[in-house]
């Protein structure tokens, strides 16, 4: 009897807390409100002529970008970098990189955004630095050498360093052997992406200068790359071979103590300033994110999460166990805490090649269906510029035509181990991360508008029929689409703060979920398939009002057509 009461004091006490929650205003958080569009610098639009996007003409282009109704811009690294890593390999974070422009253009740009009412967001790349940042050529030029702290190394006398996996390296190998003092130094990515020291208290203290001096600019945010991987076990213990590096993640990732470093990190520069953070990756399992993110703890505000985007590869890929996925996530952060959603970043292939149908028929239509669901999750949506017009990949069929650090490399890999060269081809052209970086797409005149001179990466041909001019003529383009999605959010809390619930659940081919805020409940259907399906709901929806749909018609009678996405208000 005990028992029960306690269980019903529980739900009671946990319904209170759940909607108090929801409804709080100490809650409710610009960042939590907003819509991040990320733009890849490279690819947006180049004003020179180089073939290479840059500031300027992201410059030329905010009036554009105020228009999608955006709040928030973030933007992949713009540092000064060798560019072995398409700027992920900073050499000095207090510069801008040639290719892209000057700090003047960078200070224009800023107040271009702030004019406009738009926030934005830097990227933070500390885990490594450039092989070619100041730090490092001082690092390797001595053992004695007062930066020689600032990165990680063995001494070759000791033998091979324990086995350390990296992603980028031609053989997986995170231990480079370095001649000039005889040791080896760790880069979890390519060789010219040395790790730096985060347990040496001074390249802490370099790191929060250097994010002060970006907030003091008037950034308004910071996304931390790959900054679950940052804090190393200095023991280097042997890892056991049958997980690691299958798992690398559960070595490499949240490593003690990097909870505090965040905290420092928040006590030295966040606190300091109102800005957003968010970490790329949010550790191994559900308990780190939540650390990651619960406001209590004084850390960071957003984390996001790969595998709802890694499960798209899996064998055993299907719609429940997206479905699964994104439930279990908004179930961890119900209360406390705060998570990020995307599809599709520049790590990644197009998302409506990914997640939606890029064949002629179905590309506009798949595409919307997937604006719906990423403007209607909990969770701030992270959206990946060039989506919004339906851009898809480019396949590049040869190994030649890729740009990509990852792809080469993991080609010269494959190739090592005398494996099979086509089948990495074939994956490359699905999944590659060159397929989203194409140039933007912005008319139909010679090299789609990005630029006059030959673009970095070559335009996607389909540039004729995909582009934003055209798109911005057409009250039914995927371009108006994503604009009526972004207003309907602003407009209606409930897609920001309301709860989610999973409905129909075991449907496999339907994903639908109510999204329901002081009264208010909203319905959201959408068909992930090509074909003719229905959906079970409880919800009588002849009386429901349809707020968005991406088609012409809908009907309400728990039917839908290919790709259809439906966003009902329930009377
Ligand atoms: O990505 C971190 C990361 O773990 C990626 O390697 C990801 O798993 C991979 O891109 C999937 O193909 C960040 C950046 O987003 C990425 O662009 C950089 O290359 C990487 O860090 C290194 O800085």
């Amino acid at each position: 009897m005990k028992m029960r009461m306690l269980a019903v004091f529980i739900f009671f006490f946990g319904f209170i807390t759940n909607n108090f929650s929801q409804t709080n205003s100490t809650n409710q958080k610009w960042w939590k409100e907003a819509v991040v569009y990320q733009i890849y610098p490279r690819s947006f639009k180049d004003s020179d002529g180089d073939g290479i996007g840059d500031l300027k003409g992201i410059i030329s282009k905010l009036d554009y970008i105020k228009s999608l109704g955006v709040d928030v811009v973030w933007l992949n690294p713009i540092y000064s970098s060798p560019n072995d890593d398409n700027g992920y390999d900073i050499s000095d974070y207090q510069n801008i990189m040639k290719e892209f422009g000057t700090m003047k253009d960078f200070d224009v740009l800023l107040k271009g955004l702030h004019d406009r009412g738009i926030k934005f967001v830097m990227d933070v790349v500390v885990n490594h630095s450039s092989d070619e940042h100041e730090w490092f050529k001082q690092s390797r030029s001595s053992r004695t050498n007062p930066y020689r702290n600032y990165y990680h190394w063995w001494p070759a006398e000791k033998g091979e360093p324990p086995y350390r996996f990296s992603q980028f390296d031609v053989n997986h190998n995170a231990w480079k052997y370095d001649s000039l003092t005889n040791a080896y130094y760790l880069h979890f990515f390519s060789t010219k992406q040395p790790d730096l020291n985060w347990e040496n208290p001074k390249v802490r203290k370099e790191v929060f200068d250097m994010m002060n001096f970006w907030a003091k600019k008037g950034v308004d945010g910071f996304r931390l790359d790959a900054f679950q991987f940052a804090c190393k076990d200095t023991t280097w213990p042997i890892f056991p071979k049958e997980d690691y590096p299958k798992d690398f993640i559960k070595y490499h990732a949240m490593v003690d103590p990097i909870h505090n470093y965040l905290k420092e990190m928040y006590d030295n520069v966040l606190s300091k300033y109102d800005v957003m953070s968010v970490a790329e990756g949010a550790g191994r399992n559900f308990q780190d994110a939540h650390d990651l993110v619960d406001a209590d703890r004084n850390e960071l505000n957003l984390a996001y999460a790969f595998d709802p985007i890694d499960a798209r590869w899996s064998k055993d890929y299907s719609m429940l166990k997206m479905k699964k996925i994104f439930s279990k996530w908004d179930s961890v952060f119900v209360n406390k805490g705060w998570l990020s959603i995307f599809l599709a970043n520049h790590d990644n292939a197009r998302l409506v090649s990914r997640f939606g149908n890029d064949e002629p028929q179905y590309r506009e239509v798949s595409s919307k269906m997937l604006t719906t669901f990423l403007l209607s999750m909990r969770g701030t949506p992270f959206y990946y510029n060039g989506d919004e017009l339906g851009m898809t990949n480019i396949r590049l069929s040869k190994i030649e035509d890729y740009k990509d650090i990852a792809a080469l490399n993991g080609y010269k890999y494959v190739q090592s181990i005398k494996g099979d060269t086509s089948k990495f081809m074939t994956f490359l052209k699905e999944s590659g991360r060159d397929n989203g970086r194409t140039p933007y797409q912005w008319n139909t005149s010679i090299n789609a508008g990005f630029g006059t001179g030959k673009s970095w990466l070559p335009v996607n041909p389909n540039y004729k029929t995909i582009n934003a001019e055209l798109e911005n003529k057409d009250a039914n383009s995927c371009l108006n689409y994503f604009r009526k999605a972004i207003q309907l959010r602003k407009q209606n809390k409930v897609l920001v703060y309301g709860k989610y619930n999973l409905i129909d659940a075991d449907n496999e081919k339907v994903y639908a979920y109510t999204r329901e805020l002081n009264g208010k409940k909203l319905l959201v259907v959408l068909n992930f398939t090509k074909e003719n399906t229905s959906f079970k709901t409880v919800y009588d929806l002849s009386k429901a009002k349809i707020l968005l749909s991406n088609y012409s018609i809908t009907s309400k009678n728990k039917t839908l057509k290919p790709y259809e996405a439906v966003v009902f208000e329930i009377k």
